[in-house]
C-alpha cells in the first residue's frame, strides 16, 4: 500500500514493506500490529509491539538476504558452512536495527508512535540454543562474516527447549525448562520444500553396480526429516544478509503411515516420538557426555542434513561432485559434527559412485575443525556397540579411513606400534572407542586452537603425535568477539562517547580504536569515561536490587566473574578472597578497605554436585557478609540468576574488575576476557588462554597477573602436590577454610560444605591452595590502585582502546585467508595495527 500519493515529482513514495524514512517505519509497525500481530494499538501488549517492530525490520531485510541467497548460484564464491551443535545468538531485534544502519530511525518512528523502544527490545526472549563460549563465539562469527561480506550458512539445531534457566532457591541452583517458542519467533522462516531425510540403525549390503563395481547400500532401519528453519543474519553496513539454518527433526509420514496401516500403532507413535525427539533439547552438558545416544542422534542428524543440503545447491548450481570442495568450506566447531568425515565419504562413495582416493580428498580439503578444549572429560568419544547400532556404514567408513590412515603412520614411523595405538581413531583400550577429535583431525586441512598457548598445548600434547606427522595442518586463530554487540548495542553510552571523539568507524573496524589512547592523557576526557562507567554501574545496581533484593553500591569498585560454573574456572578462588577480606574486616571492624561488590554469574551442569555446591557457597557466604553489621556495606556479595546474552550486555559495561582466574593451561582461550576489557573493565587473571595475549596487548603494567604459569602448573602436580601443607603453612588461608568448616557459613551445619572443603584439602586438582596467595597479593594490589580513580580511568581507557585484536572480524579475516581461502569484501577486511 503506497504512503500517500504523490504531491510533486520531488517527493518519493516509499514502499511500506521496505522504506526506511520514520514515516514510513511507523506506517509499516502499525500495519504489522494490524496484519501479523492481529491487534489494534488500544489492545496491543509489549510482545504485540515487539513481534510488529521485529517484523519490520524482517521486511527490510528480505531484499538484501534474497540477493545474497541468489548469489550463491551465480558468483563463483565458496560458500563457508560454519557447523556448530550451538549458537547462542542471543537476542536478535537492537543488533539487527544497528546492523541496518536504522538505529536513529526506528528510535524516532517509536518515540512518534508513543512507544519506548528500549522497552520492546527487552521483550524478546533470546534464543539461547547453547552452553556457553563455543556457541557465543559461532554467533560472534556469524555477525563478522556478514560484515566481512563472506558467503557463508550456519548450519545447527533448532531445539525445542534451549538452555534451561536458572533459579536460586535457598541459594541452590534449580533448573527450569526454556521454551523460548512460547511466543512464537519472528525472525525465522520454515522451509518445508527444503526437507531432507536422515537414516539411522539398520544394516549395510554389499551389491554390485551395473558397471559390475563393489558397491555398498545402507538400509536404515529409521528415517527421520530434517525440516530446515532459517534466518537471516545482517552484516554490519555490508549490504550482504546470510542465513543460520537450523533443523527440526519431524516423522516422514511415509513411514508414519505405513506402520499406522499395517495396524501397527504402538510402533508408528514410537517412530513418531523417535524422531521429534532428536532436536528436543539442548545438552546442558561441561561434564560426561559418553554414552549418551540421543547426543549422538542429533550430531548426525544436523550434520548430515546440512551436507546432503550442500550436495543439493551443488546441483542446483550446476556444478559436478567432483568440485565440492572448490564450492565448500566448511568448518567444524569442535568435534560435535565431525560424524560429518564419515558422511560425506558415504554421500561421495555410495550415493555418487566415487572412488576412494578422490573422495577423500575432497573430504580432507572441504573440512577444518577447531578444538576448544583440553579438558579429557570433554573429549568425544563413543563406544563401539553404540556407533555400530546407530550408524553401521559409518563405522565401516571410520574402519577404513583408520586403516589408511595407520598405514601412513606406520610408512612415516616404521616399528613404532606404540604410536600406532595412540593415534588410532578406535582407541582399542579396554572397552573400545571411536576417538571423534582424531576423526575430525585426521579428516580435516586444517585444525586450529583458539588461543596462542592453547594452540601450542594442543601441539604438545593433544594432538603431539598428529602435530609431529603433519605439523603445517595445525594453526592458532585467537577467538575474537563482535564489537556490534558487545559495545554498540549492549553499550550505547560508552560508544556515544567514542564515537563523539574518534566518529564511529571503530564499529566496523575495531583498531580504530587506537585514536582514543590519546585521550586516556585528557582530564576531562576521563571524567566523562567515569560518568559513562559509573551510569552503566547505577543501571545494573537497580536491576540487582529488582532482581535480587540486594542493595549495592555503585560508588563501589563492581568485581565481576561471569562465566559457567566450574571447578577449573575457580569462583571458589574468588570466594577464598571474599572471605579472606571478611576476615580482616572481622579481626579489625575499623579498617580502610575499599568497598567492593562482587558479581558472579554463571550456570552449572545440572549434574555437575560440585559446581551447583560452588553456587551455594558464593550465596552463603553473600548471606552472612551482606546482613553483618560489621561489614558496614563496604563488601556485597551478589549471585545474579540465569546468566544469558541479555544478562552479559548488562553486566559487561558495569564491571570495574573482570575475573578471568582459571589454572593456567586449562582455559582455552575465553572470550567473556574480551567483552570485559572492551567495556574497558581492567583484569584480574592468569596467565591463560586469551589472558596472555589481552595483556600483550594492553600492556603489562595494565593487568593485575597472579599464579602458576601452565608449565608450572604442570611441575607442581608431576612434583606431588600436597595442598594439605599450604594449608598448614598459610595462615589467612586456614582461617578462611576452617572458618567455612565451623559451619559459619551455612547455620551451624559442618556437612553442608565438606566435599567442597575435602576436594581441596585433599586434592585440589586447580591448584587454588597453590594460587592463593599469589591471588591475595594481587588483589591488594588491586585495591590499592583503584584509589587512585585517574589512574584507573586511565588504564580502563587503555584497555578499551588496545581491545582491536579481539573482534572477531579479525578473527574470521585469519580464518578466510589461512584455512577457508575466501577473499573478504574489498575495504571491510581490519586494517593492521598502526
Ligand atoms: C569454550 N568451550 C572454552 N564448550 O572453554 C573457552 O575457553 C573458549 O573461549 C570457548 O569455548 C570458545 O572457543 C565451550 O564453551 C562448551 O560449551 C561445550 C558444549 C558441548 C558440551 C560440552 C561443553
Amino acid at each position: 500500500m503506497p504512503e500517500q500519493a504523490p504531491q510533486s515529482p520531488s517527493i518519493v513514495v516509499e514502499d511500506d514493506r521496505t522504506g526506511t524514512s520514520v514515516t514510513t517505519l511507523k506506517q509499516a509497525i502499525l500495519d504489522n500490529l494490524y496484519y501479523i500481530a492481529a491487534k489494534m494499538p488500544e489492545n496491543a501488549t509489549d510482545i504485540d509491539y515487539f513481534t510488529a517492530v521485529a517484523c519490520t525490520v524482517r521486511d527490510r531485510m528480505l531484499a538484501q538476504w534474497m540477493t545474497t541467497l541468489e548469489s550463491y548460484s551465480r558468483e563463483d564464491l565458496r560458500v563457508v558452512c560454519y557447523l556448530s551443535a550451538e549458537f547462542l545468538m542471543g537476542p536478535y531485534l537492537a543488533n539487527n536495527i544497528l546492523n541496518l544502519g536504522l538505529t536513529d530511525s526506528f528510535r524516532q518512528a517509536a518515540k512518534e508512535l508513543g512507544l519506548d523502544l528500549d522497552r520492546i527490545i527487552e521483550q524478546e526472549s533470546e534464543p539461547g540454543l547453547g552452553n556457553g563460549g563455543l556457541g557465543r563465539l559461532a554467533a560472534c562469527y556469524l555477525d563478522s562474516l556478514a560484515t566481512l561480506g563472506v558467503r557463508a550458512i550456519g548450519y545447527g539445531i533448532r531445539y525445542e527447549f534451549g538452555m534451561f534457566h536458572q533459579q536460586i532457591r535457598d541459594g541452590w541452583q534449580v533448573e527450569m525448562t526454556d521454551y523460548w517458542l512460547r511466543y512464537g519467533n519472528p525472525w525465522e522462516i520454515r522451509r518445508p520444500q527444503a526437507a531432507v531425510d536422515v537414516g539411522f540403525a539398520g544394516h549395510t549390503e554389499p551389491y554390485k553396480d551395473a558397471q559390475g563395481n563393489d558397491r555398498v547400500r545402507w538400509v536404515p532401519r529409521s528415517v527421520v526429516r530434517g525440516i530446515p528453519y532459517d534466518t537471516p543474519i545482517v552484516g554490519y553496513h555490508s549490504g550482504v544478509v546470510n542465513d543460520l539454518r537450523l533443523w527440526k527433526s519431524e516423522a516422514t509420514e511415509s513411514f508414519y503411515f505405513e506402520r499406522f496401516n499395517s495396524g501397527d500403532y504402538q510402533g508408528a507413535v514410537a517412530e513418531k516420538v523417535f524422531a521429534e525427539n532428536i532436536t528436543k533439547v539442548l545438552y546442558p552438558n561441561d561434564e560426561e557426555i559418553e554414552g549418551k545416544e540421543l547426543r549422538l542422534q542429533q550430531q548426525y542428524f544436523f550434520t548430515s542434513c546440512s551436507l546432503q543440503d550442500m550436495v543439493r545447491f551443488q546441483h542446483r548450481f550446476g556444478c559436478a561432485m567432483e568440485t565440492f570442495q572448490s564450492e565448500w568450506a566448511i568448518q567444524l566447531n569442535d568435534t560435535h559434527p565431525s560424524i560429518g568425515v564419515a558422511e560425506l565419504m558415504r554421500l561421495l562413495l555410495d550415493d555418487h559412485g566415487m572412488g576412494w582416493d578422490q573422495a577423500w580428498s575432497i573430504t580432507t580439503s572441504t573440512f577444518s575443525f577447531t578444538n576448544h578444549t583440553l579438558l579429557p572429560e570433554a573429549l568425544e568419544r563413543w563406544p563401539l556397540p553404540l556407533f555400530a547400532s546407530l550408524l553401521p556404514r559409518h563405522l565401516e567408513i571410520i574402519y577404513e579411513i583408520n586403516a589408511r590412515f595407520l598405514q601412513e603412520v606406520r610408512e612415516r614411523f616404521p616399528g613404532d606400534e606404540a604410536r600406532v595405538a595412540r593415534m588410532s581413531i578406535i582407541d582399542e583400550n579396554d572397552q573400545k572407542y571411536v576417538r571423534m577429535a582424531y576423526l575430525a583431525c585426521v579428516g580435516s586441512h586444517k585444525v586450529n586452537g583458539v588461543a596462542e598457548l592453547h594452540t601450542q598445548l594442543i601441539k604438545q600434547e593433544l594432538f603431539h603425535d598428529f602435530y609431529e606427522m603433519w605439523p603445517e595442518k595445525f594453526v592458532n586463530i585467537t577467538n575474537g568477539v563482535t564489537p556490534r554487540r558487545w559495545l554498540a548495542v549492549s553499550n550505547p553510552e560508552q560508544s556515544a562517547l567514542m564515537t563523539s571523539k574518534i566518529g564511529d568507524g571503530w564499529i566496523g573496524d575495531l583498531d580504530e580504536l587506537r585514536r582514543l589512547e590519546v585521550l586516556a592523557d585528557d582530564s576531562a576526557f576521563r571524567a566523562q569515561w567515569r560518568k559513562v562507567q559509573y551510569d552503566g554501574k547505577v543501571r545494573l545496581s537497580n536491576y540487582i536490587l529488582k532482581d535480587t533484593g540486594v542493595t549495592v553500591d555503585p560508588a563501589s569498585m563492581f568485581d565481576a566473574q561471569v562465566k559457567r560454573i566450574h571447578e577449573y574456572k575457580r569462583q571458589h578462588l574468588n570466594v577464598l578472597h571474599i572471605l579472606t577480606l571478611y576476615h580482616r574486616l572481622k579481626n579489625n571492624p575499623n579498617l580502610d578497605i575499599a568497598p567492593r561488590t562482587f558479581l558472579f554469574g554463571g550456570k552449572a551442569a545440572p549434574g555437575y554436585v560440585m559446581a551447583k555446591l560452588i553456587i551455594k557457597f558464593i550465596n552463603a557466604v553473600g548471606e552472612v557478609i551482606n546482613n553483618d553489621p560489621d561489614v558496614k556495606h563496604r563488601l556485597k556479595v551478589v549471585f545474579l540468576p540465569d546468566y544469558s546474552v541479555s544478562f552479559g550486555q548488562r553486566v559487561y559495561p558495569a564491571a570495574d574488575l573482570s575475573e578471568q582466574i582459571s589454572t593456567a593451561g586449562k582455559e582455552a582461550s575465553g572470550t567473556g576476557n574480551m567483552k570485559f576489557a572492551m567495556n574497558g573493565a581492567l583484569t584480574i587473571g592468569t596467565l591463560d588462554g586469551a589472558n596472555i595475549e589481552i595483556r600483550e596487548a594492553v600492556g603489562a603494567e595494565k593487568f593485575f597477573l597472579f599464579g602458576l604459569t601452565a608449565d608450572q602448573v604442570q611441575a607442581t602436580l608431576a612434583a606431588g602436590y600436597h595442598p594439605w601443607d599450604i594449608y598448614h603453612s598459610n595462615d589467612g588461608l586456614r582461617e578462611v577454610i576452617d572458618s567455612v568448616a565451623s559451619g559459619q557459613f551455612s547455620h551451624g551445619d559442618q556437612e553442608l560444605f565438606r566435599p567442597l572443603l575435602d576436594s581441596l584439602l585433599q586434592h585440589d586438582t586447580y591448584l587454588l591452595f597453590a594460587d592463593y596467595q599469589s591471588y591475595i597479593d594481587c588483589q591488594d594490589q588491586v585495591a590499592q590502585a583503584y584509589l587512585d580513580q585517574e589512574k584507573w580511568s586511565r588504564a580502563s581507557i587503555l584497555n578499551a582502546s588496545r581491545m582491536g585484536k579481539f573482534s572477531s572480524d579479525r578473527s574470521i579475516t585469519e580464518y578466510c585467508e589461512g584455512i577457508w581461502n575466501v577473499a573478504v569484501k574489498a575495504g571491510s577486511a581490519p586494517k593492521p595495527l598502526p
